[in-house]
């Protein structure tokens, strides 16, 4: 059934939901291919549907292979503060930046692509790692007098936290559905990005 009227302030925002980011993909996350039927389910409910897709050009600097004599995962500085160092991932145009072949993507009023920049990543949905140039989200849901975000995708501890943070850094509500998330959980990494949504006001559920 579609939403009503009274659900015209909400979104879904699916983050990151790709090929890479599942299992096979060159940074795969731990059952992140089995959260594509919720999710489809819940893009029934929504008023809008938003999908982002990671998009990093070849040789980005988040890329371990940027780095000669760094390894993948291990964390180096950057202008722009700490940065975690990737396998290559999600390149514009391969078949490992594609979405899920089961998600359905038709439901999509939005695509959002991110960290096409060379040097700087951006797991949020809203700004890049500096936390302060915007990828244009923030406008579009406004425009459209969104103001209730429930987010799900990949990663819980990286993408989706940081999409959430922002969320509440720009007043936005905002919601987890964790049944419909998965973790890449580096050093504790999941653990912080729940308590630091807890404590930003991010509404966890699932
Ligand atoms: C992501 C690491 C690098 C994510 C994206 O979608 O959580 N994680 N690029
Ligand atoms: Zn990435």
């Amino acid at each position: 059934m579609p939403a009503g009227p009274e659900h015209a302030t909400e979104a879904l925002i699916v983050i990151d939901l790709q090929v890479d980011f599942c299992p096979g993909g060159a940074l795969a996350v731990t059952g992140g291919d089995a959260i594509v039927p919720l999710v489809n389910r819940l893009m029934d409910e929504a008023f809008a549907v938003v999908l982002t897709q990671d998009w990093h050009p070849a040789g980005h600097l988040s890329f371990a292979a940027s780095h000669p004599g760094r390894d993948a995962f291990e964390t180096v500085e950057m202008p722009y503060g700490p940065q975690v160092l990737w396998p290559a991932h999600c390149v514009q145009g391969t078949g490992g930046a594609g979405f899920h072949q089961a998600l359905r993507t038709d439901r999509a009023d939005l695509i959002l692509r991110k960290g096409f920049r060379p040097g700087i990543d951006s797991y949020s949905a809203f700004f890049e790692n500096d936390r302060s140039t915007p990828t244009g989200l923030e406008g579009y849901l406004r425009n459209r007098g969104i103001t209730e975000l429930t987010f799900v995708g990949l990663a819980t501890d990286f993408c989706v936290g940081w999409s959430a943070l922002d969320a509440r850094r720009l007043g936005f509500d905002a919601r987890v559905r964790l049944d419909a998330c998965r973790a890449i959980d580096l050093d504790g990494s999941l653990d912080t990005a729940l308590a630091d949504m807890r404590a930003a006001g991010v509404t966890l559920e699932g």
